[in-house]
C-alpha cells in the first residue's frame, strides 16, 4: 500500500501539472481526492492491514493528500492568475481609438422646397390643409369643372380604383373640402403627392407633388394674386425677381394665366438654364371659377377669390440644377448627400 500511495502521490502530481485550465484541474481534484477517488479507493484497504501497520500508512495517506491538496492550490492560483490575464487582455478597451461617426440624414431637396414654400406662406397669414391621395372623381374632376367627357380629363389622365374613385392627379379637391366645410375668408395651400398615368423619363413620373394655394374672401381680384406671386418670386429667388403673367385657360378658373419668373441665374439676361429665354415658367393660376365656387356652396355674387398651382420636382429641378427627375426618386445617397 505504501508503493500504491507513492505512486499516486507521483500520478496526482503529473496530472496537476498538466491541467491546462481551472475545470481541467477540479476534474483532477475529483480523480484522485474525491468521494469515489483513487485515494479513497487505496484506504478502503486499509481494513486488510495490521494493527502496527495501520497508523503508519494512515499517516502516510494524509501526508499524500495533504501534499496533493497542496499541489491542487498551487496550480489553481496559477491558472487563475493566467485566466484573468487573458480575460484582461481579450477585454481591453482602446478609449483613445476614434469613434464611428454617425452619419446625420437630413431633408430630401423636394423637403427642403415644400418646407420653404410652407414657410413663405404661412408667414402671408396662409395655413396647410392636406386631403386624401385616392379621391372621389367628383372632388378630383366635376367639382374642378371638369366633367366626364372633358378634354382635361385625357390630359390628367390617373389611375382609378372604381369607376367613381381614383389616385388624384392634382391637390385641387383638397381645396374643394375645405371650401365645402369652412366659410371665407379663407387662405390655404395644399402640398403633396399627386398621380397621373404618365410614363416615366428626365421630366415625368407617374408620381409627383404640387402646391396649390386658395385665397376666398370679399372683393379679391387678379392684383391680389399678382402681390401673393410676386411676393413668393422674391422671397424664393430673391428680391429682384420679376414675374410674368400669360393668358391661358384651366376649367376651374377664369381668367386663368401661367406664371413665369425671371431666370434667377442669369436675373433675365438669357442662359443654359432658361434656354435663352429670361424666363422660367413655373406656375399656373388664376380666379376661380364662379361654377366652382357655387358648386361648394360660396356665392360668387359675394366672394371671390384667385387659386394657383406648381409641381414641386419641376421647381426643385431648377432650383438645385437637377437635369433628370428621376434622381429624385431613387435614394441614391450619392446624389442626396449633395443637398
Ligand atoms: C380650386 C380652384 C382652382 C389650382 C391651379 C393650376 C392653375 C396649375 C399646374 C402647375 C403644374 C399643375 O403640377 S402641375 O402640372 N397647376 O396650372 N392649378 S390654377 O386651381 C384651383 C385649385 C382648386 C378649388
Amino acid at each position: 500500500m505504501k508503493k500504491q500511495l507513492e505512486a499516486l502521490r507521483q500520478a496526482a502530481g503529473a496530472a496537476i501539472a498538466q491541467a491546462t485550465d481551472s475545470a481541467a484541474l477540479d476534474g483532477v481534484r475529483v480523480q484522485y481526492l474525491g468521494r469515489k477517488g483513487d485515494l479513497t479507493g487505496v484506504l478502503k484497504q486499509m481494513g486488510r492491514l495490521s494493527a502496527e501497520e495501520r497508523p503508519v500508512i494512515g499517516q502516510l495517506a494524509n501526508e499524500v493528500r495533504c501534499a496533493i491538496e497542496g499541489l491542487l492550490a498551487q496550480r489553481g492560483a496559477k491558472l487563475q492568475e493566467d485566466e484573468t490575464a487573458l480575460r484582461l487582455k481579450a477585454e481591453t478597451l482602446d478609449v483613445t481609438m476614434p469613434g464611428r461617426a454617425k452619419a446625420l440624414g437630413h431633408k430630401h431637396p423636394l423637403s427642403i422646397v415644400i418646407d420653404e414654400v410652407k414657410e413663405i406662406m404661412l408667414g402671408m397669414g396662409f395655413s396647410v390643409a392636406e386631403g386624401p391621395e385616392v379621391e372621389w372623381d367628383y372632388y378630383n374632376f366635376e367639382a374642378l369643372n371638369i366633367p366626364k367627357g372633358h378634354p382635361a380629363r385625357d390630359t390628367q389622365d390617373t389611375f382609378f380604383i372604381t369607376e367613381s374613385m381614383l389616385l388624384r392627379s392634382q391637390t385641387s379637391p383638397v381645396q374643394i373640402r375645405v371650401m365645402e366645410q369652412q366659410k371665407p375668408p379663407i387662405r390655404i395651400i395644399a402640398p403633396g403627392r399627386v398621380y397621373r398615368s404618365d410614363a416615366v423619363d428626365a421630366t415625368h413620373s407617374p408620381l409627383f407633388h404640387q402646391i396649390e394655394g386658395l385665397v376666398i374672401d370679399k372683393g379679391i381680384t387678379m392684383a391680389d394674386l399678382k402681390g401673393t406671386l410676386n411676393q413668393l418670386a422674391a422671397r424664393l429667388f430673391g428680391e429682384g425677381t420679376k414675374t410674368r403673367f400669360r393668358p391661358h385657360h384651366f376649367p376651374f378658373t377664369e381668367p386663368s394665366c401661367e406664371v413665369d419668373f425671371t431666370c434667377f441665374r442669369c436675373g433675365g439676361k438669357g442662359c443654359p438654364m432658361c434656354k435663352g429665354e429670361g424666363w422660367i415658367e413655373l406656375l399656373g393660376a388664376g380666379m376661380v371659377h364662379p361654377k366652382v365656387l357655387r358648386g361648394c356652396g360660396i356665392n360668387p355674387e359675394e366672394y371671390s377669390g384667385f387659386a394657383f398651382g406648381w409641381g414641386v420636382e419641376r421647381l426643385a429641378m431648377f432650383r438645385f440644377q437637377i437635369d433628370d427627375l428621376r434622381l429624385l426618386y431613387e435614394n441614391d445617397m450619392r446624389f442626396l448627400s449633395q443637398f
